[in-house]
C-alpha cells in the first residue's frame, strides 16, 4: 500500500509546530517536522513524533468505562451515557447546582472541544464550583492584566523575533518550549537574539538549560521575583529615565502612583529577600530602559507563588515605564485571527475587570474569571453543609497529581457520590470516577489552536483535519451530550441542539458588534453560509470569517475562512505582531491603570515581606523536561526510557550538611507531606534550593497506566501546600516550598 503524507499541528504544547505524518496500511510510518510550516518551519521536540505511540499506546481509553464493584469495566457509549444520566440527575435535583463540581484540565487549552464546546458545559452545570488547572499556573498573569488592562485575556508576550533584550524569569523554554508565547523552536529563537546582538538574562534559582544558553544567569531566591521586579521598576524610576514613550500617549494612567508605590523596594532593600546584589540589580534595569527593544517575560516559576499577581504586574510595568509595552521588539498582543475584528474610531475602553463577585463556600476565597482556586476544592468536598460538592466532572485533567496536598485530595475524590471523567486514561485520579468518556486520540480529531494564536509571536492560522477516522462520538460530542444530561434533556437528546445553539450565539455576536463590519447582517445568513462545514468546523469558519483577516462573509473577498485553511496545509501566516494597545484595552477609563487599589493593596503586603528576616529553611521548587508532559506522558516507553526523571536535585554543599549521597534517596518533608525521592548532586541548584518535577507518582492502584507504573517516580504536590495562595488570583503556590531533608533511613 503507498504512503499518504498527513500535515497536522502538534497539539502538546504551546509551541504548536507543525508535523509531517506519513502513514501506511491504517499506521503511523513516521512524524517528523514539517519544513513547510509558516511558524515552525520543521522544528520538532521529541515529543511530537511520540503522537504515534500516544495513538497505538494499548492502555489509552478506546470504550468508555463504568465501574462496578470496584472495577472499571467496558461498556457501549449508550450505557455509559445513561449511566452519567442516572449519576447526576437526581443528585443535581436533590443537592442544586454547586453540588456538581467541574475541573478542567491543560489539554483543554489544547483542543477544538475545550475552546468551543467547554462554555456550553459550564452554562449547563451552572455551579460556583467551577475549578480548572488555571489556578495551579498562569491565572495571576490572567489578574495582572484584568487590573492593568482591563482584560484578562490579554496577556503581551515578549516579540522574541524583534527584541534586542530578554529578561526572563521562572521560564525554561529549553525543556518547556514555552508557555504564555507561542514560539515553535522558542531555542532557536533565543539563539537568534544573541547572533543578532542582543542579550538574553535568566533569572532563575537552578542553572536551567536556558540559563546555560543565556548571556546572564541570576540565581534568585525562590518565591523574591515579585520584590526583584519591583526593584526593578524602582530603580528605572529612580534614574529619571522612566516614560512610557509617546506611542502610548493617552493610555496610561495612574504613572503618579507609581514612585510612593513601589518606594520600599530599592535595590538596596531587597537584596538581601533575593539574594541578588542592589548593583546587579541597578545595572539590569539601566539595560532595560537605554532605549534598546526590550522584553521582559516571566513565567510559571512566578507565578505559581504567593505573589504571583504582583510579579506578573511589576513584569508587565517594568516594560511599560522603560517604554517597550506595544512597540516592536517589546512585550506586545498577538491577535487573535478567531478574535473580535478592530472597529476604527472605538473609543478605548469596557467594562473594566473585577473578581469576587462571590467566594467558596467554606473559606471565602474570591471567585475569578468565575473559578475558584483549586487548592479549595478538595475542602469543598469535605466539609458537610448546603452546597458541598457531592459529585464532580473532569476534563482532560489529572489533579490528583497536579494540585497541591493531593494526598489530601485523593482522599476527598474517594468520598465523592459520583464523578465522571471525560479522559485518554484510567489514571490517578479517573481511578476514583464512576464512568469515564475516552474521547478520540490527538490524530484522530481535526485541531486549531484557539488558545494560541492570542499568544503567538507572530501572527498564524492553521487548522489540522484528523489523520484517523475516530471509533467513538468526538470530543465535542461528549462534552454537548454531557452538557445536555445535565441541562435536563436525557442521555440520548441530539446534540445538534448545543450546536445550534453555540452558532447562533456567534453569529449573534459577529453581528451585534457595533462598527463591526458585519453589523446589522442576518445572522441567520451567517448560519446558512457555513451550514455545509462539519462540527466543529463550522464554528472555526463563523469565528475566522467574521475575525480580524475574516473574508467578513464575501465582504472581503480573499480573506480568511475555512476554505482558506483547508486550502493551506502548512498554515497561513498573517504577519509579526502589530501595535494594538487601544484595541486590547477594556477598563472603564479606557487606559492602563497603573494605581488599581487591589494592586496597590498587595504591594503593601508585598512591603511586609521586607520588614522580616529572610527564612533561611531549604525550599522546594519544580522543573519540567524536555521528554515529558506534566503528569500524562510517562506511559510512553519512547520518552521514559533511560534515566530516571523524577529526581531530587540537591546542591553539593546542601548534600554534605544534611548528609544526602547522589544517587540514595532522601526523605522530603513538608508542612502537608511527605515523599522519599533519589537525590541528584548538582551545582546547578541555589544553594537552599531543592528541584523536583511534578506530574510523577504513578505506584497508585487501581489505574491502568503499565509503563508509567515501572517509572513511577513521586508525587512532588504531596508537598505542596493548599494554604498557601496568591491572595488577588487564587492561584496555589507551587514554588519555595519550606521542606526538610534527611537521608532515607
Ligand atoms: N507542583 C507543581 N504542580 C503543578 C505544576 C508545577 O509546575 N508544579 N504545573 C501546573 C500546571 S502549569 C498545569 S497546566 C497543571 C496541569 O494540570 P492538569 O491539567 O490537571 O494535569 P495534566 O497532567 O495536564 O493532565 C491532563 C489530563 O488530560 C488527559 N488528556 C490528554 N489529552 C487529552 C485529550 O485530548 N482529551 C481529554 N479529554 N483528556 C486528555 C490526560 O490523560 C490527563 O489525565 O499542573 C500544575 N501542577
Ligand atoms: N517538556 C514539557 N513541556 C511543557 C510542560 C511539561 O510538563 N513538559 N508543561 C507545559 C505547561 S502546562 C506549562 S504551564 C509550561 C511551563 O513552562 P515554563 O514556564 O517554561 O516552566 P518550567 O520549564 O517548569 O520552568 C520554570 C522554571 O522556574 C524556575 N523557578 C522555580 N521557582 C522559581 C522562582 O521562585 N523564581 C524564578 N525566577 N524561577 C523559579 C524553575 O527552576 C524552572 O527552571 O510548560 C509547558 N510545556
Ligand atoms: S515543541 Fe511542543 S508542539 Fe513542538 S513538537 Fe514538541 S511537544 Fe509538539
Ligand atoms: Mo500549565
Amino acid at each position: 500500500m503507498t504512503a499518504t503524507v498527513h500535515h497536522r499541528t502538534c497539539p502538546l504544547c504551546e509551541a504548536t509546530c507543525g508535523l509531517e505524518i506519513e502513514v501506511a496500511d491504517g499506521a503511523v510510518r513516521r512524524i517528523r517536522g514539517d519544513r513547510d510550516d509558516v511558524f515552525s518551519h520543521g522544528f520538532i521536540c521529541p515529543k511530537g513524533s511520540t503522537l504515534k505511540q500516544l495513538h497505538d499506546d494499548p492502555d489509552r481509553l478506546r470504550r468508555p468505562l463504568v465501574r462496578r464493584d470496584g472495577v472499571h469495566v467496558e461498556v457501549s457509549w449508550e450505557d455509559a451515557f445513561a449511566e452519567v444520566e442516572r449519576l447526576l440527575v437526581p443528585l443535581r435535583e436533590r443537592h442544586g447546582a454547586d453540588s456538581v463540581a467541574l475541573y478542567l484540565g491543560n489539554p483543554n487549552a489544547h483542543t477544538i472541544a475545550g475552546a468551543v464546546f467547554g462554555r456550553p458545559l459550564i452554562q449547563a452545570l451552572g455551579t460556583k464550583n467551577l475549578y480548572s488547572a488555571s489556578t495551579v499556573d498562569q491565572m495571576p498573569r490572567h489578574v495582572s492584566s484584568g487590573f492593568l488592562y482591563g482584560n484578562p485575556g490579554a496577556m503581551p508576550v515578549p516579540d522574541l523575533d524583534r527584541t534586542d533584550y530578554l529578561l526572563m524569569l521562572g521560564a525554561d523554554p529549553l525543556e518547556s518550549n514555552g508557555s504564555l508565547c507561542t514560539a515553535p523552536d522558542f531555542p532557536g529563537r533565543l539563539a537568534a537574539i544573541r547572533a543578532r546582538g542582543g542579550r538574553v538574562v535568566v533569572v532563575d534559582p537552578r542553572r536551567s538549560r536556558s540559563a546555560e544558553a543565556a548571556d546572564e544567569h541570576l540565581s534568585i531566591r525562590p518565591g523574591t521575583d515579585a520584590l526583584w521586579l519591583c526593584a526593578l521598576a524602582h530603580a528605572v524610576l529612580d534614574a529619571g529615565t522612566a516614560g512610557p514613550g509617546s506611542h502610548l500617549d493617552g493610555l496610561v494612567s495612574g504613572l503618579d502612583a507609581l514612585p510612593a508605590a513601589l518606594a520600599p523596594f530599592s535595590p538596596e532593600a531587597v537584596a538581601d529577600h533575593c539574594g541578588i546584589d542592589a548593583g546587579t540589580t541597578r545595572r539590569v534595569a539601566a539595560e532595560l530602559a537605554d532605549g534598546r527593544r526590550a522584553a521582559v517575560y516571566t513565567r510559571i516559576g512566578t507565578h505559581t507563588a504567593a505573589f504571583g499577581t504582583l510579579s506578573s504586574w511589576a513584569g508587565d510595568v517594568l516594560t511599560l515605564v522603560t517604554g517597550n509595552l506595544d512597540r516592536a521588539g517589546g512585550m506586545m498582543w498577538a491577535t487573535p485571527c478567531h478574535g473580535r475584528p478592530p472597529v476604527p474610531g472605538r473609543p478605548p475602553g469596557g467594562r473594566g475587570f473585577r473578581t469576587g463577585r462571590w467566594g467558596s463556600r467554606v473559606s471565602g476565597r474570591p471567585e475569578v474569571r468565575s473559578e475558584l482556586p483549586v487548592a479549595v476544592l478538595a475542602e469543598e468536598i469535605e466539609t458537610p453543609g448546603e452546597g458541598k460538592v457531592r459529585a464532580l466532572v473532569t476534563v482532560a485533567g489529572n489533579p490528583a497529581r497536579s494540585t497541591p496536598d493531593s494526598a489530601r485530595l485523593e482522599r476527598a475524590l474517594a468520598d465523592l457520590d459520583a464523578m465522571v471523567s471525560v479522559d485518554i486514561y484510567l489514571n490517578e485520579t479517573t481511578r476514583h470516577a464512576d464512568v469515564i468518556l475516552p474521547p478520540p486520540s490527538a490524530l484522530e480529531k481535526s485541531h486549531f489552536d484557539f488558545a494560541f494564536y492570542g499568544l503567538s509571536v507572530r501572527n498564524v492560522a492553521n487548522w489540522s483535519a484528523p489523520v484517523f477516522p475516530a471509533e467513538g462520538p468526538g470530543e465535542h460530542e461528549i462534552l454537548a451530550r454531557l452538557a445536555l444530561i445535565v441541562a435536563g434533556q436525557g442521555a440520548a437528546a441530539d446534540p445538534e441542539v448545543i450546536y445550534g445553539l453555540i452558532g447562533a450565539q456567534l453569529a449573534q455576536q459577529a453581528t451585534s458588534q457595533e462598527g463591526g463590519p458585519l453589523a446589522g447582517r442576518d445572522p441567520d445568513e451567517l448560519l446558512a453560509e457555513v451550514a455545509h462545514e462539519p462540527v466543529p468546523e463550522r464554528f472555526i469558519d463563523l469565528m475566522v470569517r467574521s475575525g480580524p483577516y475574516g473574508d467578513q462573509f464575501g465582504a472581503v473577498p480573499g480573506g480568511l475562512s475555512m476554505e482558506r485553511l483547508r486550502a493551506a496545509p502548512h498554515g497561513v501566516d498573517l504577519g509579526p505582531l502589530e501595535p494594538r494597545a487601544a484595541e486590547v484595552l477594556r477598563t472603564t477609563s479606557g487606559t492602563i491603570e497603573l494605581d488599581r487599589p487591589e494592586v496597590l493593596d498587595d504591594l503593601r503586603r508585598l512591603a511586609a515581606v521586607l520588614d522580616e528576616e529572610p527564612a533561611d529553611g531549604v525550599v522546594l521548587v519544580g522543573r519540567r523536561h524536555l521528554r515529558s508532559n506534566n503528569s500524562w506522558m510517562h506511559n510512553l516507553e519512547v520518552l521514559v526510557k533511560g534515566r530516571p526523571r523524577c529526581t531530587l536535585l540537591v546542591h553539593p554543599e546542601d548534600a554534605e550538611r544534611l548528609g544526602l549521597t547522589d544517587g540514595a534517596e532522601a526523605v522530603v518533608r513538608s508542612a502537608v507531606g511527605e515523599v522519599t525521592a533519589p537525590v541528584e548532586v548538582t551545582d546547578r541548584m541555589r544553594p537552599g534550593v531543592v528541584s523536583l518535577p511534578h506530574g510523577w507518582g504513578h505506584d497508585a492502584s487501581g489505574t491502568r497506566l503499565e509503563v508509567a507504573a515501572r517509572h513511577a517516580g513521586v508525587n512532588s504536590n504531596m508537598l505542596t501546600d493548599g494554604s498557601v495562595l496568591d491572595p488577588l488570583s487564587g492561584n496555589c503556590a507551587l514554588n519555595a516550598i519550606p521542606v526538610e531533608l534527611a537521608p532515607a533511613p
